[in-house]
């Protein structure tokens, strides 16, 4: 079992010297397309965060995506504010410990995703200093967390079914279909029906429908779903209260959720029964475990989203789901759910289950001649001026 530690225990807060900041591009090819309501992948483009500091490097990964299709913060935009800004200021912080991080880059208007890597990557670097893994310093209470798996649209309900039922064999504890106008209560009654009625099963919109599909969503309280994830653009809270209140399914916010101060505003005002947490699209892990802790407070369930990480973020992630709020599966699938070859130590599942990594930081070993062999674009050096 893993020991709690506090999170500001002073000796996995020693302070470090960013001394330079590199930028890695990376092209991962998928093992197959990942399709959602706002495109189809085939690959991710995903950019990494290395800090060198006076006590070590650490690294950190963006969850931005190539194009600004999930979120406004894209690849290259990522890599921009990051040379342009974040890490101008870092370098120039003298001693900074993670948790001052977010201040200092605070001059900053959003870019949650640039700077959640740049935290990460200081974090990692400040906790393999002193001998703490994240989960420690998260304040983990358990070895290993359960495991769900996110379903792309699929070409037609035969796919659909086979690749259901291969991530059940994996042992998946829990399954997640993307669904979108058109592509909604049929292959959610052949999944249903397929997994029988105790599985654990939702649906992920990203943002595809409107109000005016209200009753048309209904329909899905017939499939006893854990809940609905995001069905209405970002910024309508609203919109989201009208469907809390007309459906049985459990309403779950995971693009509108970008803060403490507007999960705690979404849960009180009855937009979300259940939260999506990413450290990426809220600025940082420290910054989600504040909503982690604002949900058990407010007995709200969360469970730990997805952004097709390797296993530099996947590490994080799966020490994150730790925590005692994260009572359902998350998008913390294994490696081989999307690549080939991870750019760490593959997360491999066993009963269901993920191993939350143990040893010093994100506990994972960075495959550097991997992230070499694969870059797409030169690595990017960021010195002090
Ligand atoms: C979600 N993730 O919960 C996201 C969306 C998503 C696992 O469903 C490349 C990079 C492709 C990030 C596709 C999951 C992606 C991506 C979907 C994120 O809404
Ligand atoms: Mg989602």
């Amino acid at each position: 079992m893993t020991t709690l530690v506090p999170v500001h225990s002073s000796g996995s807060a020693l302070p470090v010297v960013v001394e330079a900041v590199e930028l890695h591009r990376v092209a991962m090819p998928l093992v197959r397309p990942f399709e959602t309501s706002f495109g189809r992948q085939t690959a991710r483009e995903v950019l990494l965060v290395r800090v060198v500091t006076d006590a070590g490097d650490g690294w950190g990964e963006c969850v931005a995506m190539a194009d600004p299709v999930y979120s406004s913060e894209y690849v290259d935009g990522c890599a921009d504010v990051i040379r342009s800004y974040l890490a101008p200021a870092l370098l120039d912080a003298g001693t900074v410990r993670a948790a001052d991080v977010a201040s200092v880059l605070d001059f900053v208007i959003g870019h949650r995703m640039a700077k959640a890597a740049v935290e990460t990557a200081v974090l990692d670097a400040q906790l393999r200093a002193s001998g703490t893994s994240f989960g420690e310093y998260f304040g983990a209470v358990r070895p290993e967390v359960d495991c769900g798996v996110s379903v792309g649209i699929a070409p037609d309900l035969d796919s659909l079914l086979a690749e259901v039922d291969g991530y059940v064999a994996e042992g998946y504890r829990r399954i997640k279909l993307k669904i979108k106008p058109g592509w909604d209560l049929e292959p959610v009654a052949a999944v249903r029906a397929l997994l029988g009625r105790d599985a654990l099963l939702q649906v992920d919109a990203n943002t595809a429908y409107t109000i005016a599909d209200i009753d048309h969503l209904r329909e899905l309280d017939a499939f006893g779903l854990l809940l609905i994830e995001q069905p209405f653009v970002e910024e309508d809270i609203a919109a989201h209260v009208r469907l809390a209140r007309a459906i049985d399914t459990p309403v779950c916010l995971d693009e509108s959720i970008t803060s403490v101060g507007v999960a705690i505003d979404a849960i009180e005002r009855d937009a979300t029964a259940i939260v999506n947490i990413k450290a990426g699209r809220v600025g940082g892990y420290l910054e989600a475990i504040r909503i982690h802790d604002a949900c058990l407070e407010r007995d709200v369930p969360v469970w730990c989203g997805g952004m097709l990480e390797t296993g530099i973020g996947r590490a994080a992630n799966v020490a994150l789901a730790a925590l005692p709020g994260f009572t359902l599966p998350g998008d913390t699938s294994a490696s081989n759910r999307y690549f080939a070859e991870d750019l760490t130590e593959s997360f491999v599942l066993v009963d269901g289950r993920l191993a939350v990594p143990t040893g010093p930081g994100s506990g994972v070993t960075v495959r550097t001649e991997l992230v070499e062999e694969w870059k797409s674009r030169p690595t990017q050096l960021i010195t002090r001026a």
